[in-house]
């Protein structure tokens, strides 16, 4: 490009990570190999792109600006479209023509021409519930989006129920019921212990709200929800009121910090909610899944010794070797029956983060989960994603019994999250889609697997025409319910 924009000097800048900034769609892509006929839906994707070149010195690539992407397929013709979530934000920012706001998640180093204005940027995870299609992001109220057109519909809050000024990027939705399990943190202000809890029935409708206080604040950035407990992880990497005041960073990872876990009935009160001591200044960003066995509740997640994003690190004063972290996907148990507060742990699964489940096995007893990671042995990382080095291999894990199989990219590929896209026939474990970047020659493709055997490769690839940015997460929604809530859609419009 002639007119190259000036970015930090930083990876989240860079590489993949280097902004694109530009809205588009394609249809019919060309599809090498075949992609199963009942595959009929579409992959939503969320993607962080900054439309403007920070005015901070130092900025991460989770302060970009959230696109909606939606692979649109239907057997072997596949459509993509791209827009950007029109926040008030975005929309500030483009009619200034640049940036306006300031460092992550403090308003006080923003311009002040835009105090007071929301400035979450809806990039985390587009969230399909009850018809409805939300950009989510934890530090705000999520977007609506119009799942046809990608256009931005406006702010949602449960039709003005949800009192919280937050809604995480981490919903659970129990398959029997369809159910969404949501919450905020920071629910009332900037470094606030306040947690707002809900559940929202499947058409959507929020049953309640119930609020209660973290034992400090921290970056609640996931939690987990059983047949009869929601599950609440607390690492100590925390918020402070007066630092961010004074233009200070967010975030400081405190190594001598206590890791608590709250665990209160999934309808209950949080008058029953019980706190668990898990490990000394660890951290952990996502939970695979959560089930009960008797009096004992089984969390399985990624943790790891420390903060993974560097940024948090380098404001904390943490000067750790990525290479010598411990970092596992581990199975917690906690003992309701049992009048202590302790926690056993056991390894299952290699390092690694992006967990995911069949969506019919998430709260309850399961056998397999699909995760990233990123395995040396491959080359040394490239510049992909939030935390600077790109995945380079799919994990299949049965949790119960150890069972591994991998997908090993080539030294120039990066893989994103994968969605898990289940198949008709009960006996069939269904497919992994996921977007590979190729470094060689910046380019992107959607590819699918057999979920039961990552390692044998794509069946079916889609080549882009543009690369893609790194995504942070998505979610698949069946061609059916698309269908069914565009005719609910279109009778609300009539009716009003
Ligand atoms: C994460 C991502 C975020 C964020 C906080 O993956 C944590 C973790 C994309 O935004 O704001
Ligand atoms: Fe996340």
């Amino acid at each position: 490009m002639s007119t190259a924009k000036t970015y930090p000097d930083s990876f989240d800048f860079q590489g993949f990570n280097e902004p694109i900034g530009i809205e588009w769609s394609v249809a019919n892509l060309p599809v090498e190999g075949t992609i199963p006929d009942e595959i009929k839906g579409s992959f939503f994707r969320a993607v962080p792109d900054p439309a403007h070149p920070p005015f901070v010195k130092e900025d991460t690539m989770l302060s970009g600006d959230g696109m909606i992407g939606r692979f649109r397929i239907d057997g072997n013709q596949v459509d993509f479209a791209l827009r950007y979530v029109e926040t008030d934000r975005y929309l500030a920012e483009k009619t200034a023509r640049r940036a306006l706001f300031g460092a992550y998640r403090n308003p006080y180093t923003d311009d002040p021409s835009v105090k007071g204005v929301d400035r979450t940027v809806a990039n985390t995870t587009p969230v399909w519930h009850a018809g409805r299609l939300l950009m989510t992001k934890e530090d705000g109220l999520p977007y609506e989006i119009d799942p046809e057109t990608l256009e931005t519909i406006g702010r949602y809050d449960f039709g003005g129920k949800l009192r919280s000024e937050t809604m995480t990027a981490h919903v659970r939705i129990d398959p029997g019921t369809q159910e969404m399990f949501l919450f905020g943190y920071e629910a009332d202000g900037l470094a606030s212990r306040a947690v707002s809890y809900s559940v929202a029935d499947k058409d959507g409708n929020l049953l309640f709200e119930k609020w209660f206080d973290a034992p400090y604040c921290s970056m609640l950035h996931d939690f987990a929800v059983t047949e009869r407990f929601a599950v609440f992880p607390i690492f100590p990497t925390t918020a402070d009121r007066e630092r961010i005041e004074q233009g200070g960073a967010h975030w400081i990872h405190e190594p001598e910090g206590q890791t608590w876990i709250g665990i209160m009935p999934r309808y209950g009160d949080p008058a029953d909610l019980r706190w668990f001591k898990g490990p000394v200044g660890a951290s952990g960003f996502h939970i695979m899944n959560a089930f009960e066995e008797g009096d004992l509740i089984h969390l399985d997640l990624n943790v790891m010794d420390t903060n993974v994003f560097p940024f948090i690190r380098a404001a904390s004063g943490i000067d750790a070797d990525m290479s010598q972290m411990r970092a596992s996907l581990v199975r917690w148990t906690f003992d309701m029956a049992a009048d202590d507060d302790g926690y056993s742990e056991r390894v299952i699964g290699p390092p690694g983060d992006m967990p995911r489940t069949a969506a019919k096995d998430q709260c309850r007893p399961y056998q397999v989960g699909y995760y990233a990671t990123l395995d040396p042995s491959l080359g040394p990382p490239n510049i992909h994603g939030v935390v600077g080095a790109g995945f380079n291999a799919l994990i299949r894990v049965e949790v119960g019994n150890g069972g591994l199989e991998a997908l090993q990219l080539s030294p120039t590929q990066s893989i994103s999250e994968p969605i898990h896209i289940p198949a008709q026939d009960p006996d069939h474990e269904g497919w992994l889609a996921a977007v590979i970047d190729d470094h060689a020659d910046m380019s992107s493709r959607l590819c699918f697997l057999e979920a039961e055997h990552p390692a044998r490769g794509p069946i079916a690839s889609v080549l882009l025409p543009l690369r893609l940015r790194p995504q942070i997460h998505g979610w698949w929604v069946p061609e059916d319910e698309l269908e069914a809530a565009a005719k609910a859609r279109a009778h609300r419009t009539e009716a009003s």
